[in-house]
């Protein structure tokens, strides 16, 4: 494992990815509809220059055309797999770029997504296999693996056991740093990071909630022992997503409750 405590992509040895490959992952209608400005990738550049965002994720093409001009603000976490909704087989995710060329364009850490019990599970693993080893050996760069459970044999993706498995895979494999979705509950949470051993753990933000809501699964993944947050549309698609992140920063690096950072 690559040592984080000094690494770009975390403060205080927490994490606050923002992520913005919804464009890929789910196409320009379906999250970008409500607050149309942030098709425009410089928009969410200028939103990660906050100083509670300890990286962002995004694909090979905004890291390539963004990335130059936001190089000194902003910790770039190359998304290096991703897939659009429009393909409807079994789950998979192709990798779209390399670790080298992620390294050559000044990325400080890598994400990859691995959907275990896809019955592309054995590709998945042997793509990550490649990307991990490169990363570590090649590079001393970190890995974030994207954790999600899902296909044709997981009827619910989000209970206890299926993420804690999720986080468990993320340690096996060699990753850094496991998004996982959050299991609904703090005990649920202790038990996917319990099971991560060294690996941090994080929640993966999902669909826009209420600020309350929202806060308070982050307060719950904290106490849980988790890391941080890995965080899209709760972020980006709110009216004021600099308030937001004004909150996150109290709640993950300042221990605050989700009430004390509303406040
Ligand atoms: P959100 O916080 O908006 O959920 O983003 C996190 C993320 O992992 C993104 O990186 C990715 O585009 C999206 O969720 C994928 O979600 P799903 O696979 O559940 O559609």
């Amino acid at each position: 494992m690559i040592p984080l405590t000094d690494s770009p992509v975390t403060r205080d040895g927490k994490v606050l990815i923002l992520a913005m490959d919804h464009g890929l992952e789910h196409g320009p209608s379906a999250d970008f509809s409500s607050v149309p400005e942030t098709l425009n990738p410089q928009k969410i550049f200028d939103i990660a220059t906050h100083d509670a965002v300890t990286s962002l994720a995004v694909q090979k093409g905004v890291a390539e055309t963004y990335y130059p001009s936001y190089e000194d603000d902003v910790s770039l976490l190359a998304k290096l797999n991703g897939t659009s909704n429009l393909w409807m087989g079994e789950p998979y995710s192709p990798k779209n770029w390399t670790v080298d060329y992620a390294a050559e364009l000044g990325a400080d850490a890598v994400g990859y997504t691995v959907y275990s019990g896809s019955n592309h599970e054995p590709q998945m693993y042997e793509d990550f296999r490649e990307v991990q080893e490169t990363a570590h050996r090649d590079h001393d760069m970190p890995v974030v693996m994207w954790s999600y459970p899902r296909g044709q044999g997981l009827k619910n993706d989000t209970k206890e056991s299926v993420i804690a498995y999720g986080s468990r895979i993320a340690h096996e494999l060699g990753a850094d740093i496991a998004k996982v979705k959050y299991p609904g509950s703090r005990e649920s949470m202790e038990w996917a990071v319990e099971s991560a051993a060294d690996t941090k753990v994080v929640m993966s933000g999902g669909s826009k909630v209420s600020d309350y809501d929202f806060l308070s699964s982050v307060e719950a993944v904290m106490d849980a022992g988790g890391a941080g947050l890995a965080v899209g549309r709760n972020v980006w698609q709110r009216d004021d997503p600099e308030r937001i992140l004004d909150a996150l920063e109290k709640v993950i690096f300042e221990d605050a409750t989700a009430d004390e950072a509303l406040e």
